[in-house]
C-alpha cells in the first residue's frame, strides 16, 4: 500500500491486470516484463472465474521474476489465496445483491489470510454499467452510467467504512469505460485513492480517466491482446500523463 501511495504522490499510476486463467505463467511474466518497459507501476492478478491457488501463485512468481513489478491479488472469490503476491485487495463488492460478495467470502477468508500473513488493502468495489462478466457473476445491482449521485454515495460509504481505496469498474471488455463525469464527481467527494478500470484500451480513454481524477488506471483486455510495444507505451503514458 505504501508503495502505491508513494508513487501516487507523483501522479496517476497505471496497473496492468492479468488473469492467471488466460495464459501460462511464463507468458504472463513476459507480458509483465513488457508492461514494466512501457511504464506500468504494478500488476493486479485476478479474474472472475478459473483462478486457482496454483495458477495464481505461479503467475505471481513469474511476474515478480520477469518484471520485478509488485503483484497485487485482485480476487474473484475466496477459493484461491497465495503468499506469492505482495498484497491482497481485501474487497467488498458493495453493489452486489449477494451477501457472499459483500461480506461472506471476506469473513470466510479473513482467518486464513491472517494465518498466511498476507498484506491486505481494504477496498470498496462498485460495478457500473455495462458491468460485463463481473457484473453477472457478482450479481451486481449495476450503477447506471447517468447515476452520478449513486456512484458518489457508494464512494462516500466506502470512505466512511474506513476502506483505503475505492474502485469504479465498468467490467472487463466493456465497450464504454466509466464516464469521466462520474470519475470527477467521485474523486471530488472522497479523499481515498480512486481506481478506475474496464474498457480502457486507447490513449484517449486513458487520458480522459486521468484528467477526470483517477489515481490508478487499470487495463486488462488491451494488454492481453496488444502485441505492439509502441501502442502499449502510448496507453500507459496517457494514463500517467508522462
Ligand atoms: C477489470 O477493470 C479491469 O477489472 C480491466 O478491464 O479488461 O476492459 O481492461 P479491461
Amino acid at each position: 500500500m505504501q508503495y502505491l501511495l508513494d508513487r501516487m504522490s507523483q501522479g496517476t499510476l497505471h496497473v496492468a491486470l492479468l488473469d492467471p486463467d488466460k495464459q501460462p505463467a511464463s507468458e504472463a511474466g513476459e507480458i509483465a516484463r513488457r508492461m514494466k518497459e512501457a511504464g506500468s507501476d504494478a500488476v493486479f492478478i485476478g479474474g472472475s472465474t478459473g483462478v486457482t491457488t496454483e495458477n495464481l501463485s505461479a503467475t505471481a512468481k513469474a511476474i515478480r521474476e520477469m518484471s520485478g513489478l509488485p503483484t497485487i491479488h485482485f480476487p474473484g472469490s475466496a477459493d484461491a489465496l497465495s503468499t506469492e503476491v505482495d498484497a491482497l485487495l481485501f474487497m467488498s463488492m458493495m453493489n452486489s445483491m449477494k451477501l457472499e460478495w459483500v461480506m461472506g467470502a471476506q469473513v470466510y477468508a479473513a482467518p486464513i489470510v491472517k494465518k498466511m500473513g498476507i498484506q491486505t488493502i481494504p477496498m470498496g468495489y462498485v460495478v457500473v454499467e455495462p458491468g460485463m462478466k463481473v457484473g453477472e457473476v457478482g450479481k451486481a445491482n449495476l450503477v447506471r452510467r447517468d447515476d452520478i449521485a449513486g456512484a458518489v454515495a457508494y464512494a462516500l460509504a466506502c470512505e466512511m467504512y474506513g476502506m483505503q481505496m475505492f474502485y469504479l469498474e465498468a467490467g472487463s471488455g466493456a465497450d464504454r469505460p466509466v464516464p469521466p463525469e462520474m470519475i470527477r464527481a467521485v474523486k471530488d467527494a472522497i479523499s481515498i485513492p480512486l481506481i478506475v478500470g474496464g474498457g480502457i484500451r486507447t490513449p484517449e480513454a486513458a487520458e480522459a480517466a486521468r484528467k477526470a481524477g483517477a489515481d490508478i488506471i487499470v487495463t486488462g483486455t488491451f494488454i492481453e491482446q496488444c502485441r505492439d510495444d509502441g501502442r502499449l507505451k502510448a496507453v500507459v503514458s496517457a494514463a500517467k500523463g508522462v
